[in-house]
């Protein structure tokens, strides 16, 4: 009777206090980080994203937009007052939400460190963080990533890590002895990613330099094993901070696409550590402010409860939270549009993978014929149908400012829904036989609309494997007899 009544009791005290395994540990300092190439967010995106920071539960907002001059290029430069004026505002809106504004300033490529120029840098620097304190920015971040620009390698050395180290070092010092209020610097390197700070297992000159003479105190981020990549694992996180005898913050490249603009990155944060504590971890997003707020929502899921964190589901409550009425026509247009690649980025989730999975199916059917074939065929009329109604409907009642940042992809979402519809149509009209005429004529049709979309890539790309093959398999198996897909 006693056991029963303290296994009750222990019931209760469970529900009441929930504990061990199913407690969240949210990542200390959680955020975005606006870090992308190109045109940066505008003051109004700022605001808006500040106040999403909150609601998410995100609470760090790294201000550091590689094409604002005073950031980066003429980094030594005040702010004009008009622009003091806008970050004032932020740092107002920041307190507001909870959100805490981090300014980040990338002096590398042309910072001195030695003889008069070198004091008269540091000066510079102090009274530049100076300003943004008078303005209520109380933590800072020195960044020295990609200091010969996007495209030149740059190749660093112990010395330069030295100089750098010590310039963060002695800049933190002096300005946090004057300001009591204001938090240890974050830091991004030279050598920023893991395959670029080893030489097989041992740190190469500049991270080794780097990661020595830094103040320990100073949070360093990193992108992972590259700039761009599929994740994170607990075991390369703990790699990367014993090589640098510290705990890593993470930079995060997803959804930032600012290395392929043609593409949207709407999928889910994915992949990223489950176990290894992070102190620090910023998503970099898109120059589009709305659409970035998919992922990132499941980024502040992941941040607020790596370990529990359930990417798909996260995923689609942000559509539910973001998009009302038009959740599940958003959510099928963005499941085309998660995958970032090009030759030296990967990451996110594959576009459409369930409609990939019926495609392979239906021309492993196909051939063969039957009622599989028929079957598959009617299915997936029923799913290009469903993406042209949800183009439809999406660029009739999306809100304006959302619209304007996926018009090109939008649009071309329908164009390729309804060029997989006559796709099927060719298959039917090829299969029959009887009217080779008019088979011919629409293979010609869609032959033409396949090198359209072809020239369009440099502007808008959605589906790459998935919607846009579908048609060059269906040319491919009219001209030819296989369609290639299952060959792969
Ligand atoms: F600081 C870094 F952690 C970082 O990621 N820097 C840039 C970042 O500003 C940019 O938005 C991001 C994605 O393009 O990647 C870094 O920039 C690169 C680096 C490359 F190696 C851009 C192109 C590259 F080839």
């Amino acid at each position: 009777m006693f056991y029963w009544f303290s296994c009750f009791l222990a019931g209760l005290l469970f529900m009441a206090f929930p504990v061990s395994d199913a407690d969240a540990s949210p990542i200390p300092l959680r955020g975005v980080v606006e870090g992308f190439y190109g045109t940066p967010w505008s003051h109004k995106n700022r605001q808006d994203m500040l106040e999403f920071c909150g609601e998410q539960g995100l609470n760090a907002y790294i201000y550091a937009p590689k094409n604002d001059p005073y950031h980066k290029d003429r980094w030594r430069e005040p702010y004009p007052k008009k622009e003091q004026k806008k970050l004032k505002e932020l740092a107002r809106t920041a307190g507001k939400h909870h959100v805490e504004l981090i300014f980040a300033i990338s002096p590398g490529q042309d910072l001195h460190y030695s003889g008069p120029e070198g004091i008269a840098d540091r000066k510079v620097m102090l009274e530049k963080l100076e300003a943004m304190h008078d303005l209520g920015i109380r933590r800072f971040a020195i960044f020295f990533d990609d200091i010969k620009g996007m495209t030149e390698k740059s190749s660093v050395d112990a010395e330069d890590a030295r100089n750098q180290a010590e310039f963060i070092n002695e800049v933190q010092k002096e300005f946090r002895t004057a300001h009591e209020d204001v938090p240890p610097f974050l830091a991004v390197p030279t050598e920023y990613y893991y395959e670029d700070m080893v030489t097989g297992k041992e740190p190469k000159p500049y991270t080794r330099t780097f990661s020595e003479v830094l103040s320990p105190d100073v949070t360093v981020l990193y992108t992972g094993g590259g700039v761009v990549t599929e994740g994170i694992s607990d075991k390369e996180l703990k790699q990367a901070d014993g090589l640098y005898g510290r705990k890593l913050g993470v930079w995060w490249n997803y959804p930032v696409s600012d290395y392929q603009e043609a593409k949207l990155a709407l999928g889910p944060i994915v992949n990223l550590p489950k176990e290894e504590e992070l102190p620090a971890l910023f998503f970099n997003p898109m120059k589009h402010e709305r659409l970035s707020k998919i992922a990132l929502a499941t980024g502040a899921e992941y941040a607020q409860d790596p370990e529990h964190y359930v990417p798909e589901e996260a995923w689609s409550r942000a559509f539910k939270k973001q998009y009302g009425e038009l959740a599940e026509d958003m959510e099928l247009f963005a499941s085309h549009s998660q995958r970032m690649e090009n030759n030296w980025a990967h990451c996110g989730p594959q576009d459409a993978a369930a409609l990939r999975r019926e495609m392979d199916d239906f021309w492993e059917h196909w051939a063969a014929g039957g009622i599989e074939a028929e079957i598959d065929w009617f299915e997936l009329r029923h799913r290009f149908q469903a993406m042209d109604d949800a183009s439809s409907h999406l660029q009739k009642d999306l809100p304006k400012d959302i619209r304007e940042e996926c018009a090109p992809q939008l649009k071309l979402f329908g164009e390729l829904a309804q060029a997989d519809l006559q796709a099927l149509q060719l298959l039917r009209l090829h299969r029959s036989g009887n009217h080779p005429k008019e088979t011919k004529k629409l293979l010609a049709k869609l032959k033409e609309k396949n090198e359209e979309f072809t020239a369009q890539q440099k502007t808008a790309r959605i589906s790459d494997g998935t919607a846009r093959a579908f048609l060059e398999e269906a040319i491919g198996y009219v001209e030819t007899g296989t369609s290639q897909a299952n060959d792969k």
